[in-house]
């Protein structure tokens, strides 16, 4: 039976929109790709709120596949903020005529492989049902907004809303009182923007965070002839780089030195700002919990030095777990935005959270009148989208069955049982470890050659092997095993999401190491896969 397309893409971000360009212009293959929102973006479409920023330097958070269009894009500064994210990729789906293949508005909300395991049934949101020979998941790793249960929550008579799943037309916070839940990475971003506009912000906070400061500047002419005049050598430091920055990481131990020579690296990090200060300060402090303490006391004595309000410096203070275990954020007057006086800090672990009530927020201890509920409290990372969807594959096996225990995939691109199946940054692999545009370009482009691959040899179906799985979860355990990624309650873990299993979901092995394996299994005919005509 002949399908209706040769690939169907599942999502419109930076990692759909480069595989519908890969497959479709490069390979010359049938593909339709479907996008829950109403625009392309993926993450940078939904994640509207304000502050958001990427935490990666723009001229390496962008696609390195077209020279042209590397060429072409100009971005204002070093960390831009979301809406010129947003253009750049509307930019791209404009430039590369990709529209045409996008279903917008369309939630694909189920999947089922077909017996033979040669092709893929997809349901859409719009009732349609379409068939491809392959299935690809490009629906981000930290895009299933984690709304949490707090009891009440209907009765609230203001309004509500989750950072993940911004409205389009903004939320206006002038005059308003705001209680703002969380403070991982987005409420640290948004904190100090809601402070600035809100007549009072509280904020709600579980666990204390590390954050570095941004120090976000507009590029001079100089620095963007610069940059672009040396953006091959950029982009092959990025692709070679552990983490997918182009900047050389650090190999000493902190411990070989005084703490007078530490604290000079950490200072000029900190003035620095950015991911250099946990990448490029020392090789072990993401290793060594003695190492790391001398990282983690300078920060809280940051801490101490910015807040003005004692009590307010010790509650923002993290003691219980080291820098970098959580994914660290990356701030723009975080800290100073607590010594503003309609600023408030709720520190939950004191008073914890019982309840909402019609006016606002309640904890232990008060309740806290708002207009409106801010929820940064995050994503089920990594697995949810793929959950949320009803992915089936062999004899209706279910992905969340195949997953009961935690994710199981071959290298993060495929899972046993679903033969035909790729997920593009899927647990298993760097994923959220790396800056996601390498990463990303790098399974896309491993995903095609192995279509292009099967295509040449008149083969029609690749399913993991289950030993070749095993093996592989088993080293992605012994590698996080080795490092302090086990030391906090993260979402990196799943700990986020109260009954989800912990397990360590990206593969902590570094993209060099990652890459040469994927291209070694390539090179031995797809070493780990069972390919059949
Ligand atoms: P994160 O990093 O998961 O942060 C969520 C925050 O919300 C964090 O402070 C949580 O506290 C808090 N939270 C979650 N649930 C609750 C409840 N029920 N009550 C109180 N507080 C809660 O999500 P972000 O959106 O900030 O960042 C996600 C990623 O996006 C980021 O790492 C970047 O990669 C981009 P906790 O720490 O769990 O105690």
């Amino acid at each position: 039976m002949k399908n209706d397309f040769d690939v169907i893409v599942i999502g419109a971000g930076f990692a759909g929109l480069y595989a519908l360009y890969r497959l479709r212009d490069v390979q010359g293959l049938s593909v339709r790709v479907f996008e829950a929102g109403d625009g392309v973006g993926g993450t940078w479409y939904w994640n509207r709120y304000p502050g958001a920023r990427c935490d990666s330097e723009s001229f390496i958070y962008s696609y390195s596949f077209s020279r042209e269009l590397e060429q072409e894009w100009k971005w204002s500064s070093k960390y831009p903020e979301q809406p010129e994210i947003l253009r750049y990729l509307n930019h791209v789906a404009d430039r590369f005529d990709l529209r045409r293949d996008i279903a917008l508005s369309t939630r694909v909300v189920g999947a089922q492989a077909s017996e033979d395991g040669r092709g893929w049934s997809v349901e859409t949101s719009s009732g349609e049902r379409v068939t491809a020979q392959f299935l690809v998941t490009a629906v981000g790793c930290l895009s299933a907004a984690n709304v949490p249960k707090i009891p009440g929550l209907e009765k609230f008579q203001g309004r509500w809303v989750h950072t993940g799943q911004w409205p389009t037309e903004g939320v206006d916070f002038r005059a308003k009182r705001v209680g703002l839940v969380g403070t991982g990475s987005t409420g640290i971003q948004a904190t100090p923007r809601i402070a600035a506009e809100a007549s009072q912000l509280t904020v709600f906070q579980r666990t204390p965070n590390y954050t570095i400061p941004a120090r976000n500047a507009p590029f001079t002419a100089e620095q963007w002839a610069e940059i672009q005049a040396t953006y091959p050598e950029i982009r092959k430091r990025a692709r070679d780089g552990s983490a997918g920055f182009p900047f050389t990481l650090a190999g000493e131990r902190a411990l070989d030195f005084t703490e007078e020579e530490r604290n000079r690296v950490y200072e000029a990090l900190w003035q620095e700002g950015g991911f250099k200060f946990l990448y490029a300060s020392f090789g072990d402090i993401l290793r060594d919990k003695t190492a790391n303490e001398t990282a983690s006391a300078f920060i809280r004595a940051k801490i101490r030095s910015i807040v003005k309000n004692p009590d307010t410096a010790r509650r923002l203070t993290p003691t219980d777990h080291p820098y970098g275990s959580k994914r660290p954020p990356i701030d723009s007057d975080y800290f100073e935005t607590f010594n503003r006086e309609n600023v408030t800090l709720v520190d939950l672990r004191e008073t914890p959270l019982v309840g909402i009530t019609e006016k606002g927020l309640r904890t232990s201890a008060a309740e806290y009148p708002v207009d409106v509920i801010v929820f940064a409290t995050g994503f089920d990372a990594m697995t949810g989208a793929l959950l949320r969807m009803d992915l089936r594959g062999l004899r209706g096996l279910r992905l969340a069955d195949a997953w009961e225990f935690g994710p199981r995939t071959y290298l993060g691109l495929q899972t046993a049982g679903f033969p035909n199946l790729f997920t593009i940054t899927g647990p298993g692999s760097p994923s959220v470890l790396v800056n996601m545009p390498v990463t990303i370009e790098q399974h896309v482009d491993w995903i095609g050659d192995c279509i292009g691959h099967m295509r040449s040899q008149g083969l029609a179906r690749i399913e993991a092997i289950p030993e070749a799985q095993d093996a592989w979860v088993e080293h992605v355990n012994e590698v996080a095993r080795g490092t302090l990624f086990y030391e906090a309650k993260s979402w990196y873990l799943g700990c986020n999401i109260p009954g989800k299993p912990e397990v360590f979901m990206p593969y902590a092995g570094g993209q060099p190491t990652y890459r040469k394996r994927c291209d070694e299994v390539a090179r031995a005919g797809y070493e780990g896969f069972r390919l059949s005509a």
